[in-house]
């Protein structure tokens, strides 16, 4: 036979399509089921004999099959039953990613004569996800001069399921200088503000823990946490302290150059650190017994230092 057709042979080809579409009785009705996802396998669905209308005693001579469209076979039909069961677990999140709906588009074929019947399934969601944060911890630095109502920006919890099975809601752990404030997305996403209450002081604490808790909207909720760890920053809003305002020391007149005057201590908070150091300030004698000053002042010689820390900071 050649690549051509004759006049005669389209004629036999295009009877013969005819004379198949009249032995295909097919229904272009589509019969609906709905369903929740992760159902056991072995689970009945649905009477297919019963509501297709086939006589149950003839599905296995009418070598009735069941074709799940563009998927794996997760469902099957048990020829003696008529039941539409479950064969293997469907999960949603993993059949349908992202798509708030989801559907398995099926059909049941029988022969003799032929019948196809269409099948659409629909999963729905359950609550069988928890919120997940993308970090379990987030890092933040925020400066202790920073005024309370500043607000900062945390990562979003995430969850597979849909709509109310979702991230719904989030709460702060307890915290005298922090809140949060909780703003909805475009696609109706839910996240949190942090919100400086009260302002930092990283001389009384340098570090603050927090648990940020996430919840879904299932009953029952489910929840997933992450830590936020704020690093306060320093200010330089400390001067050096000197452990006395004032020091009255008695020199004698012929104290030797280079003996030890005093020796005065004074702290000093260290930028970009926990640390509090303390120094040492040693005063000598400088000058040989009389000196010039001394001889102005031949009996109560006053000397008046002034002593000024001035540490290089922002
Ligand atoms: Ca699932
Ligand atoms: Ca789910
Ligand atoms: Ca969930
Ligand atoms: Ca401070």
């Amino acid at each position: 036979m050649g690549t051509h057709m004759d006049i005669q042979g389209w004629k036999r080809y295009v009877s013969g399509v005819i004379l198949l579409s009249a032995a295909i009785h097919t229904s272009f009705a589509v019969t609906h089921y709905s369903i929740p996802e992760e159902m056991e396998e072995g689970s009945v669905v649905a009477n297919l004999a019963t509501d297709l209308g086939l006589d149950v005693k003839t599905l296995i001579k009418r070598k009735v099959r069941l074709d799940v469209i563009a998927n794996k076979k997760y469902l099957d039909i048990n020829k003696e039953k008529g039941e539409l069961f479950i064969l293997e677990k469907i999960d949603r999140e993993y059949l349908c990613p992202a798509k708030t709906t989801c559907f398995l588009k099926m059909e049941v074929i029988v022969e003799n004569p032929v019948r196809i019947f269409y099948i659409e399934l629909e999963i729905t969601d359950i609550n069988d996800n928890n919120p997940h944060f993308r970090r379990d911890v987030i890092h933040l630095d925020i400066s202790e001069s920073t005024s309370a109502g500043e607000r900062f920006s945390v990562s979003n919890a995430v969850d597979s399921d849909v709509g109310s099975n979702s991230v719904k809601t989030y709460y702060l752990s307890e915290s005298e200088h922090f809140d949060i404030e909780i703003q909805s997305g475009r696609d109706g996403s839910k996240f949190a503000d942090l919100i400086l209450k009260k302002a930092l002081d990283r001389e009384i604490q340098a570090v603050h823990n927090l648990i940020l808790t996430a919840v879904d909207g299932g009953v029952p909720a489910r929840s997933g946490t992450a830590s936020i760890i704020v690093r306060v920053v320093d200010a330089n809003d400390n001067a050096p302290k000197f452990d006395k305002d004032s020091y009255i020391i008695n020199v004698t007149e012929n104290s030797p150059i280079g003996s030890l005057v005093v020796n005065i201590s004074f702290a000093l908070a260290l930028f970009s650190t926990d640390q509090i150091l303390q120094f040492s300030l040693h005063i000598f004698v400088h000058c040989a017994n009389p000196c010039a000053q001394c001889r102005s002042f031949p009996t109560n010689a006053f000397y008046t230092i002034l002593l000024i820390i001035t540490p290089t900071g922002r």
